[in-house]
């Protein structure tokens, strides 16, 4: 079984905009935007529709940056996170139900209070990497094996 979700980095003027997840998966989290593709839609206009949806800002344009899959052990579910990049968009960050957003500074990632894999990718999407790979997270979040390329 796959989940199919996405993730969006929103960057402007060496700043990142991360939302704390206040409910759900990843809650406590530093995170970008996404989640689930609804029927009907594309990976693209899901990306788009959930940085709408959870930090209340519209991107103009969206590049795919990556694809990681999410292991869980013992488990079957596979998580296929679609990574977006994003430099333009309309509107000023607000808080939602699901998130409170704020920026930062590319040289203070708060990556302690983020999902454990996002060090290993975030910095090389940054530099303008495309990133493919896997991870396999054991229990309470623990890495247990990785897999990672930048292109
Ligand atoms: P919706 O569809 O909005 O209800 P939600 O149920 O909150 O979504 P989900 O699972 O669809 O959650 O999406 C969770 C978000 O967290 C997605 O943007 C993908 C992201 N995510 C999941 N595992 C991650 C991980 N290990 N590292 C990371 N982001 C992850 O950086």
């Amino acid at each position: 079984m796959k989940q199919i979700s996405t993730l969006c980095v929103i960057h402007k003027n060496n700043q990142i905009l991360l939302g704390m997840k206040k409910r759900g998966f990843g809650v406590g989290r530093w995170n970008g935007f996404g989640g689930k593709i609804a029927e009907s839609e594309s990976i693209e206009e899901a990306a788009n529709r959930e940085v709408r949806e959870e930090a209340g800002i519209t991107p103009s344009t969206l590049t795919q940056k990556g694809i990681i899959e999410f292991h869980n052990e013992g488990q079957q579910e596979i998580l296929e996170v679609h990574i977006f990049y994003c430099q333009k968009f309309t509107g000023t960050p607000q808080e939602t139900e699901e998130m409170r957003p704020q920026w930062f500074s590319v040289d203070a990632i708060p990556y302690a209070d983020m999902w454990p894999d996002d060090r290993y990718w975030l910095p090389q999407l940054l530099a303008g990497k495309y990133v493919t790979g896997s991870f396999l997270f054991g229990e309470q979040d623990t890495i247990l094996k990785l897999s990672l390329s930048f292109t």
